[in-house]
């Protein structure tokens, strides 16, 4: 029976919260987190879907384009909803649409998932809802295309998920109201909304099959809150006990670098977003959603498309941090994914072939720091073979010399192989608190990135990092060393620390001397006129700040102007101390690039 949104409040009102109620009997209780989460750390890759009605227009109304990302058109064009509704609903008619293609584009780029937009905040369902008028089947295309694509994805052995946004622009009862929204408020009841949101809920989590996630977005507005958060994250867990659901499932996420700020918030891992945390999220389960150009659902004019190695890389050095890559198509209206998505896919699926080793089932690199030529995940082979761990070296810059040093770790190692050559006769050897890797030959097997693995015995025995002090007792802290807080994030445009954005970011070099030493200090940055700023120089021991200083670094002409100024004269003491510099104030938005800081012994 299909109902109009006025008579489902109606109806609603009176179950109100009912919605809340779990499944018929007790509901089953929740199996472990690494139990639930096993499936999802060993697919590593996903792929994300934004479609829906926006995907029609493609990012235009009234025949003008409107600025911002696809699926954001009503918010944009600052529509009605209502005559979003009326507008667009009789055009929705993706008759290419293709389920079994979809689902074959992800198995063969080898992805593990996909998450899709079940509605997004403009309110509009993709499946036969029976809550609702406002669904696909009020469409010309009247199919449930949740219904095909699951039953495709589940074919292909993919995991079918599904992303729900709790704002809803377009529901009555959801507030705050757009503010060129002119449906009275009055009425309007946010308890309702969440009834309404929650049998919607129940139609995907009973009528679908097993879903892997819930990927809840939406919940930065001040109407959702904690208690809204664990209500309806205990309800998605009574109707299917082996779900994951996402951070965004409660109120209180940092932004779009995912974390979640309270750590009694819900939800089973981070959410970072366009962005790949600095230092991965150690010791949690994080995955970066990331778009292949700059709108999520589709836009016929953003043609700013991310290469393939640049995807391929990113891949490898989420992994290398210990995360999920979700990686987004936007479908146009006619339901075909673009040409330049696919083709994008069909490179990761061909390097994904050869190397799925070093991603799937893999974590966190056991280095304490990224090496400057690449990457490298790690697989524990204990129970299968000599009670090994095989670590994958993601190899980005190709040794002209053919070798590759792996400072700071003292396993025995052997077995090692190039994926994609097996012939080729590679070795691995241990000298002392290093691992040898010779014969890698002069051409790597993929430009973009050739996978080295090699065994070690064990557990990874893994020195800590730390900048050792050349022959003339100089010490080079490059950017590509430091240990990073915050927005930091390193750049190979100038070999630089970039995106400087946070006060609370900080660069750090861990120093270890065999005496105490006094040193002038440089610093080689750049900024563009309206940034920079002032920074400090801390040294720290055990943590304790034992010595600091400030230094004025004015704007310059742009972000590669970079210039060698003086930062201060610095005491470390014998042992491990760390360099660190933060900003203490900033001229602009962001604060400078960083590319590297000297110590010469002081005269
Ligand atoms: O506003 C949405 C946006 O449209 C898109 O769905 C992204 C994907 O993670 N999430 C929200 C922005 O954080």
């Amino acid at each position: 029976m299909r109902t109009t949104i006025a008579a489902t409040a109606a109806a609603l009102t009176v179950g109100s919260m009912l919605a809340f109620a779990p499944a018929a009997d007790a509901p089953p209780t929740v199996p472990p987190k690494d139990q639930r989460m096993a499936w999802w750390r060993e697919a590593r890759f996903g792929m994300f879907i934004h479609f829906g009605l926006y995907s029609t227009p493609a990012g235009t109304w009234d025949g003008k384009p409107v600025g911002g990302v696809g699926e954001w058109l009503l918010q944009n064009a600052r529509i009605d909803p209502i005559e979003y509704e009326k507008t667009l609903v009789p055009q929705f008619n993706p008759t290419k649409f293709d389920a079994k293609e979809w689902a074959r584009i992800a198995k063969d780029a080898g992805m593990g998932y996909v998450v899709i937009t079940t509605k997004h905040h403009d309110g509009f369902a993709l499946w036969n809802s029976a809550s609702s008028d406002y669904d696909v089947m009020a469409t010309p295309f009247k199919r449930d295309i949740m219904r095909e694509l699951a039953d495709a994805v589940r074919a292909d052995g993919l995991r079918m998920c599904w992303y729900h946004s709790i704002m809803d622009w377009h529901h009555p009862d959801y507030q705050p109201r757009r503010e060129w929204d002119k449906r009275p408020v009055d009425p309007a009841s946010f308890p309702r909304y969440v009834d309404f949101m929650n049998a919607q809920l129940r139609e995907l989590l009973t009528g679908y099959g097993d879903i892997g996630i819930l990927w809840f977005d939406g919940e930065w507005e001040g109407t959702w809150n904690h208690d809204w958060g664990k209500k309806t994250d205990d309800f998605v867990r009574s109707l299917q006990p082996n779900i994951i659901v996402n951070n965004r499932v409660d109120s209180g996420r940092a932004g779009m670098d995912g974390f979640t700020a309270d750590e009694h918030a819900r939800g089973d891992y981070g959410t970072p977003e366009q962005t790949i945390p600095p230092n991965g999220m150690p010791g949690k389960d994080w995955e970066t959603c990331m778009t292949m150009n700059d709108t999520w659902g589709y836009k016929a004019s953003d043609q700013n498309w991310k290469s393939p190695r640049t995807m391929i890389r990113m891949l490898c050095d989420i992994a290398s941090k210990g995360g999920n890559f979700l990686l987004n198509v936007g479908p146009k209206g006619d339901g075909t994914i673009p040409q330049e998505s696919i083709d994008r896919l069909k490179r990761m699926g061909e390097w994904m072939r050869t190397n799925g080793d070093a991603i799937h089932g893999t974590v966190a690199s056991p280095f304490p720091k990224q090496f400057r030529w690449g990457r490298v995940t790690a697989k524990s082979l204990k129970g299968q073979w000599r009670d090994a761990t095989r670590l994958y070296l993601h190899v980005f810059e190709w040794p002209a010399d053919g070798t590759i040093r792996l400072e700071g770790i003292s396993n025995p190692a052997w077995g090692a192989r190039v994926l994609g050559d097996e012939l080729r006769k590679v070795a691995a050897a241990t000298e002392g608190d290093a691992i040898i890797i010779t014969g890698l030959g002069a051409t790597p097997v993929d430009t973009d990135c050739t996978v080295v693995s090699i065994d070690i015995k064990g557990v990874p025995a893994v020195q800590p990092f730390t900048v050792k002090p050349a022959a003339d007792g100089s010490i080079a802290c490059m950017a590509g060393d430091a240990v990073v807080t915050g927005s930091i994030q390193y750049e190979d445009r100038f070999a630089n620390l970039g995106w400087w954005r946070d006060m609370a970011s900080t660069a750090s070099w861990p120093i270890t001397l065999s005496s105490k030493g006094t040193f002038d200090a440089t610093i080689d940055y750049a900024a563009s006129a309206e940034c920079g700023g002032t920074g400090e120089w801390q040294v720290r021991v055990d943590g304790a700040v034992v010595a600091s200083g400030a230094v004025e670094l004015p704007g310059r002409k742009d972000w590669g102007d970079f210039a060698t100024v003086p930062l201060g004269r610095l005491t470390l003491p014998a042992g491990r101390a760390e360099v660190v510099v933060k900003a203490t104030r900033k001229n602009g938005d962001s604060f400078i690039n960083l590319r590297r800081i000297d110590l010469r012994p002081a005269r």
